[in-house]
Order: C-alpha cells, then structure tokens, then sequence
C-alpha cells in the first residue's frame, strides 16, 4: 500500500467540481485516509511550495493557492503516487491527455485543477505539513 497528498485547488473547488473529482478518485481505487477542506494562509501556500521559491512563477501560484479553500486528501493504494499523477495528467491541462482531471477540469499552467505529492519522500512531507495525526485514517 501507498500514500499520496492530493489537492484539489481553489479554481476546481471553486466551479463546484469537488463532486466528480472525489467519484473519480473513488473510482479509481484509492481509499481516502484523510480528508479536509481549509484555506491556507500566504504563509502556508509559500511552505508547501517552498521547494519552487526560487521560480518565477512562485508569487502567482501562492496567491492563487490563497485565494480560495483547497480539499486537500490523503490518498490510499498500490502505486499511489503515480496512479493519481497519471489521473491527474501533465501539469499544463492544454498538454494533458483526455479523460485526465487537468484536461477536463484545469484551465492553465497555474489554475490546474489539482495536485499530487511526486515521490514517497514528498507525500510524507506534505501529509505532515497539512494533516496532524489525529487526522489520519490509515489501514498501515
Ligand atoms: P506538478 O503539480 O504537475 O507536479 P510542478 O510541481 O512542476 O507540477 O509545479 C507545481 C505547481 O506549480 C503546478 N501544479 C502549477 O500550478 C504551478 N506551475 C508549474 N509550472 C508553472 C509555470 N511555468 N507557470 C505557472 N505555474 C506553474
């Protein structure tokens, strides 16, 4: 079994797509561990992005992701990690192949609908920056 942080971002959340994208994931086999909505403060959003601060588009995509409530879950199954980067599709939804969450849901390079954790070590560093363990259902 794996674990993944996923996201959903303040545009999705915002166009009332929370429902089809938590049926997707449902469908898709993955058990939900964990799961709240929250709106994080500029300082939050600069934390969980710290390892972008040095890239150009650091300043937009913080305050995008301060500028409304995000879902934000944890994610249960074999292969977690990639099996929700291949539901969620390439990081531009104009590059994401159809039947994607991006693709279907994302609106550009920023306002993309969704996020998930990109290795082992950083699901277990987002997990542990927005969940506490209190918060956390997991069958491990
Ligand atoms: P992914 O979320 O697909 O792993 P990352 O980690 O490269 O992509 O980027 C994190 C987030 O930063 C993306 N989800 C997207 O919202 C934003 N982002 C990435 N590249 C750009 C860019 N060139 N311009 C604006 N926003 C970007």
């Amino acid at each position: 079994m794996e674990t993944t942080l996923a996201m959903v971002k303040p545009d999705a959340v915002a166009a009332g797509h929370l429902g089809r994208i938590l049926d997707r994931i449902l469908k898709e086999g993955f058990r939900i561990a964990g799961v709240k909505m929250l709106r994080l403060s500029q300082g939050q959003a600069e934390g969980f992005y710290a390892v972008h601060r040095q890239r150009a588009f650091f300043a937009d995509l913080t305050r995008f992701m301060t500028s409304g409530p995000v879902v934000a879950m944890i994610l249960e199954r074999p292969d977690a990690i990639a099996t929700w980067r291949r539901v969620m599709g390439a990081t531009d939804p104009a590059k994401a192949g159809d039947g994607t969450l991006r693709k279907e849901f994302g609106t550009n390079l920023e306002r993309n609908a969704t996020h998930g954790s990109d290795a082992p070590e950083t699901a277990a560093t987002e997990i542990a920056y927005l969940f506490n363990m209190l918060e956390i259902y997991s069958t491990d």
